[in-house]
């Protein structure tokens, strides 16, 4: 058996969950176009035939600015700890404060830097970026990709795959991550809002899974019952999310729940209740209890 494994990481926003779901070809973490999207450190695992790369999504790196962002900093710093290859991935220019910092750390350490986002800039400046990003650090190799497109991502596995060494398989060959179920349920449902939501509101949810159990309907048939509280910061904030007439909450909702029926192959009952918890982001306390970082 071969393996290894691999941190994604970088800054906020330049597509490490939309890579790494492409590495997998499962859809391991949520993605939006907000920046701070991912929250927790992400397991996903490509399996192949003698072969298993584990890899580690992170948050995007950031400057803390309250109790979350530095949780989500740990989360970072963890899975950079004891990992055999990093994943660097960076849009398409010139380096930044944040990779000049990251590099800085990874001197002596294997690192192939993903170029992400081709699709979006001329090729001048992909050209560019891999002068500027080759003068400042020994990358294992420089890989430009457009995650969103498909394109490159092949190399990155089969430079991946020619680095993994001997070992024993770390997760059972069937599983694709080691999240929990409810874990995911609660991501999807965090997806739609970041996804439709704007400005601060979505920085501040939080989702909380209350009710999560299977059951057979009267005909015989699998359903799942999902009852979950959308935490936000704000009474304002709650009227956006649920909407005129409740619409907004509904449209996502119905978002969450064709997500969910697809992940647990069964038929979903999904309710959505939205809180109001103040400054949660900045309570050690409630953090805790909205279990974002329980291990
Ligand atoms: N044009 C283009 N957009 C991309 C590409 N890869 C990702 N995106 C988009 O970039 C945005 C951010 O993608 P994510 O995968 O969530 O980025 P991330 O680095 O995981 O972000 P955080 O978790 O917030 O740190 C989404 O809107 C993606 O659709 C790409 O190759 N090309
Ligand atoms: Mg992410």
């Amino acid at each position: 058996m071969k393996t290894a494994f691999i941190t994604v990481c970088g800054r906020a926003n330049v597509g490490k969950s939309t890579l790494m779901n492409a590495l997998i070809g499962e859809k391991v973490s949520i993605i939006s176009d907000k920046p701070q999207t991912t929250r927790n450190k992400i397991t996903g695992i490509y399996n192949a035939p003698d072969v298993q790369l584990v890899f580690i999504d992170t948050p995007g790196v950031l400057v803390p600015k309250n109790k979350l962002g530095e949780h989500m900093l740990k989360e970072v710093n963890e899975a950079l700890d004891e990992v055999d290859i990093i994943l660097l991935v960076a849009e398409c220019r010139k380096p930044g404060m944040q990779e000049h910092n990251l590099l800085e750390r990874f001197k002596g350490q294997t690192v192939i830097l993903v170029l992400n986002k081709v699709d979006k800039v001329p090729k001048k400046d992909v050209a560019e970026a891999i002068m500027a990003y080759s003068q400042i650090f020994d990358f294992r190799s420089i890989i430009p990709t457009s995650a969103l497109r498909n394109d490159g991502v092949k190399i990155v596995l089969d430079e991946l795959l020619a680095l993994a060494e001997e070992g024993p398989a770390y997760y059972p060959e069937d599983t694709y991550t080691s999240q929990t179920v409810r874990q995911m349920v609660s991501e999807i449902v965090r997806e739609k809002i970041l996804r439709n939501m704007y400005d601060e509101i979505p920085h501040g949810i939080a989702v909380e899974p209350i009710i999560f159990k299977e059951r057979e309907n009267k005909n015989g048939e699998p359903v799942t019952d999902v009852i979950m509280n959308i935490i936000c910061e704000r009474e304002t904030h709650k009227g956006m999310i649920i909407g005129k007439n409740g619409q907004m909450l509904k449209k996502m909702a119905s978002q969450a729940r064709q997500d969910m029926e697809k992940l647990l192959d069964t038929k979903v009952y999904l309710e959505c209740h939205v809180k109001v918890k103040e400054n949660w982001r900045d309570s050690e306390k409630l953090i805790t209890e909205l279990g974002l970082y329980d291990e």
